[in-house]
């Protein structure tokens, strides 16, 4: 989507910190990290939300889950004392970029609830 601020990441035409690609993602640190380790995994097909899967888009989801978020927990170091992955979803959910995300956030202890 040509107005969409992550496909213009996806595309390098805004810059950002890669810290892992390949065929169906991209990686990047988020721009306001709220943990030492704070990254985003984006699909890069345009998916507006949680809300916007598709059955087609099983195979991304289980690979950012089985294969994306434990090649990333292992290269931050945070596998062994754990870490959080957050999706926020629509409005209520606090989502403010439309276009679907992982946030893989660790390397400090986490509170319950969020806020
Ligand atoms: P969410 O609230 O779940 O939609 O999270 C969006 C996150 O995206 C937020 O933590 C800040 C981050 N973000 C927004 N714009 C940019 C950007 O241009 N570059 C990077 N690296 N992160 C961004």
């Amino acid at each position: 989507m040509s107005d969409c601020v992550f496909c213009k990441i996806v595309s390098k035409d805004i810059p950002s910190d890669i810290v892992y690609e390949d065929e169906m993602v991209v990686s990047f640190r988020d721009l306001e990290p709220q943990a030492p380790v704070h990254v985003l995994i984006v699909p890069k097909k345009h998916i507006k939300s949680l809300n916007d899967l598709a059955p087609e888009d099983k195979d991304l989801l289980s690979h950012v889950m089985v294969d994306v978020i434990p090649e990333l927990a292992k290269k931050f170091k945070i596998a062994d004392n754990g870490f959080r992955v957050v999706i926020n979803t629509g409005v209520e959910g606090g989502q403010t970029v439309e276009h679907l995300h992982f946030h893989l956030i660790g390397g400090r202890s986490m509170q319950w609830p969020p806020g």
